[in-house]
C-alpha cells in the first residue's frame, strides 16, 4: 500500500481553495503518496463543501484518499501532516456588527481565530507538521498561531512564494530569460507592501541580479513598487484578489518543503526568526530558505545585503514589530 499524508485546508469554500485543493490530490504535489483531505469552513458555509467534494470525486484523482469536511477545526487537525491555513476574515466585511476597515481590527479578529487554530495544531497535529498560513495578515497570523501552538517541533510559515513568483516573472521579462532561469529570488520581511524583493541577490541564468540589471533606478522606481503592489493591481483588473496564482504559490511552497533545494538556489517563505539577519527573535519574517536532504528546512545564512537592501528590509521588520504590538493582548 502507498504511503499516505493528511492535509488540512481552511477557507476551503473560498476562491483560492477552489484552485488549490485539486492540485493537492493530482499526484504531482505529494508524488506517490495518497492524500487524505480534511476541509474546514465556518459554520455558515460549510455545507457548500459537499459540492466541492462531489467535484473532487468526479475528477478522477487516483491519489486522492479520504476526503472529509467540517466546521470543527480540532477534529480536522487530528494527526495531520500539513495545514494550509487559507481562511481568514477579509477587510471590508461586516463582522459582529462592525465594518472591518482598520488593519488593527483585522489583526485582532484574525488573531483570535489563529489562537484557537494554533492551540489545536499544537495539540492534535503531528509533531513534525508543517503549517503554511496564506490568510492575511499572514505573517502575524502565523506568529500568533505558532505562539498558541507551543510545539517547537512543528514548522510555521507564512506564504511569500507568490511575491517571489511575481518578482521572478518581472525579472525574466526584463532580461529576456525564461522564468525557470531565475533562482534565489528572496522576499525579505512581511507579506505586505513593505516586503523587500531582493533583485541584487537573485540569479539570472547564473549571474547575480545586481550585475544582470545594473540599474538601481529601475529597481527602485519600477521593480519594487510593481511587486509590492501587484496584489492590488490584480484586484483592480479582476475585481477579485489573486486566486489561481496564490494557489499555485501555496503548492510551490509545499513542493519546496518536500524536495531538497538545488545548490545556489533558495525558496521564499516567512518563518520564525532566530535572530538571523538581525531580525528580532520570534517574528515571522520572510527569509531565503533551503530544504536539506533530510527534509529539514533552514534559513540560508550567507546572503550579503547591500546598504540599500538593509534600509528597505528594516522598514518591513519595523512593520512586523508594530503588528506584534497590535496583537500582544492575544499572547
Ligand atoms: P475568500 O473570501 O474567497 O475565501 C476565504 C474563505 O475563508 C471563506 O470561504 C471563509 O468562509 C473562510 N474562513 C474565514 N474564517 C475561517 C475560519 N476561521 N476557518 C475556516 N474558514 C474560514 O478568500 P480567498 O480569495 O480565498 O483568500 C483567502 C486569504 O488569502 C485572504 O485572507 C487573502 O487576503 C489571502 N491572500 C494571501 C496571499 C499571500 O500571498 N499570502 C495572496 C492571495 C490572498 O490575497
Amino acid at each position: 500500500m502507498s504511503e499516505s499524508i493528511k492535509v488540512v485546508v481552511t477557507g476551503a469554500a473560498g476562491q483560492i481553495a477552489y484552485s488549490l485543493i485539486p492540485r493537492l490530490v493530482d499526484g504531482n504535489t505529494f508524488g506517490n503518496k495518497v492524500v487524505n483531505l480534511a476541509l474546514v469552513e465556518i459554520p455558515q458555509v460549510v455545507h457548500k463543501l459537499e459540492g466541492l467534494v462531489m467535484e473532487l470525486e468526479d475528477s478522477y484523482f487516483p491519489k486522492m484518499g479520504e476526503v472529509s469536511f467540517t466546521d470543527n477545526f480540532k477534529e480536522a487537525s487530528k494527526d495531520a501532516d500539513w495545514f494550509l491555513l487559507v481562511g481568514s476574515i477579509p477587510r471590508g466585511i461586516v463582522y459582529n456588527g462592525k465594518k472591518i476597515e482598520e488593519r488593527s481590527d483585522l489583526l485582532s479578529i484574525n488573531g483570535g481565530i489563529f489562537v484557537e487554530q494554533g492551540k489545536a495544531i499544537g495539540k492534535y497535529g503531528k509533531d513534525d507538521a508543517k503549517i503554511l498560513v496564506v490568510g492575511n495578515p499572514a505573517n502575524t497570523n502565523a506568529f500568533i498561531g505558532k505562539h498558541a501552538g507551543c510545539n517547537d517541533d512543528q514548522l510555521w510559515m507564512a506564504m511569500t512564494m507568490l511575491d517571489s513568483n511575481r518578482a521572478k516573472s518581472i525579472l525574466a521579462k526584463k532580461t529576456n530569460n525564461s522564468i525557470s532561469d531565475i533562482k534565489n529570488m528572496i522576499i525579505w520581511g512581511n507579506h505586505s507592501p513593505t516586503m523587500y524583493p531582493d533583485i541584487e541577490n537573485a540569479l539570472v541564468s547564473g549571474e547575480l541580479g545586481s550585475s544582470a540589471i545594473n540599474d538601481m533606478n529601475w529597481v527602485e522606481s519600477e521593480f519594487l513598487p510593481t511587486v509590492q503592489q501587484r496584489g492590488k493591481a490584480v484586484i483592480d483588473a479582476r475585481g477579485a484578489s489573486s486566486a489561481t496564482s496564490a494557489a499555485k504559490a501555496a503548492i510551490d511552497t509545499v513542493i519546496a518543503c518536500e524536495t531538497p533545494t538545488e545548490e545556489g538556489d533558495s525558496f521564499s517563505a516567512a518563518i520564525a526568526s532566530d535572530g538571523a539577519y538581525d531580525v528580532p527573535e520570534g517574528l515571522i519574517c520572510g527569509y531565503p530558505l533551503i530544504c536539506l536532504d533530510d527534509g529539514k528546512i533552514e534559513i540560508k545564512r550567507d546572503i550579503a545585503l547591500s546598504e540599500f537592501a538593509k534600509s528597505k528590509f528594516k522598514l518591513s521588520i519595523d512593520e512586523l514589530v508594530s503588528e506584534r504590538e497590535a496583537v500582544k493582548h492575544l499572547m
